[in-house]
């Protein structure tokens, strides 16, 4: 059975992994809508990926007899700079997160509950993908410029990266 705390800890981050969703969405739809549509189909399925990781949180915890809770969410940005801007903002959304699965990690040590530490060990790594995959494609923005026919490379290398990653892993 769940701690009180660490149940509360890991319903904040479902809203954590909710809100994720809804700004790769966000940030695909103006992508969409401004012609960079291979970053558009990377955003769509990363969107997709976000909803996975709340959904393994929400099955863990009513698997650990807790109670997984439906969040509110806050309305995420709708309108960016630029394609650059949009990553720029992933790379610090995804060290926010990295900072949360920390300590999230940090009070599951405090409560002794070895169990779900472990659990999160999923989560630990997939945040060194994530920051890493945002630092990535921000360093390829900053290489190429911003001319017309780089940033058309640089779409139409995000399309074949969203291929890649067209299966989500499965939320249990
Ligand atoms: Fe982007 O990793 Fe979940 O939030």
């Amino acid at each position: 059975m769940l701690k009180e705390k660490v149940q509360i800890a890991l319903n904040k981050q479902i809203e954590l992994e909710a809100y994720s969703s809804q700004l790769y969405l966000s940030m695909a739809s103006w992508a969409e809508k401004n012609g960079f549509n291979g970053s558009s189909q990377f955003l769509y399925v990363h969107a997709d990926e976000e909803r996975i990781h709340m959904l393994k949180l929400f099955h863990y915890i009513n698997d650990r007899e807790g109670h997984a809770i439906v969040p509110a969410l806050q309305q995420p940005p709708f309108n960016f700079e630029s394609i650059k801007a949009i990553f720029q903002e992933i790379l610090t959304h995804e060290k926010m997160i990295s900072e949360s699965i920390n300590n999230l990690v940090g009070i599951c040590v405090d409560e002794k509950d070895f169990t779900t530490q472990n659990f999160l060990q999923w989560y630990v790594s997939e945040q060194i993908e994530e920051e890493n995959m945002a630092k990535t494609n921000l360093d390829k923005l900053i290489l190429l410029g911003d001319d017309k026919a780089t940033m058309y490379m640089f779409d139409k290398d995000m399309s074949a990266l969203s291929l890649l990653s067209t299966a989500p892993p499965t939320a249990k």
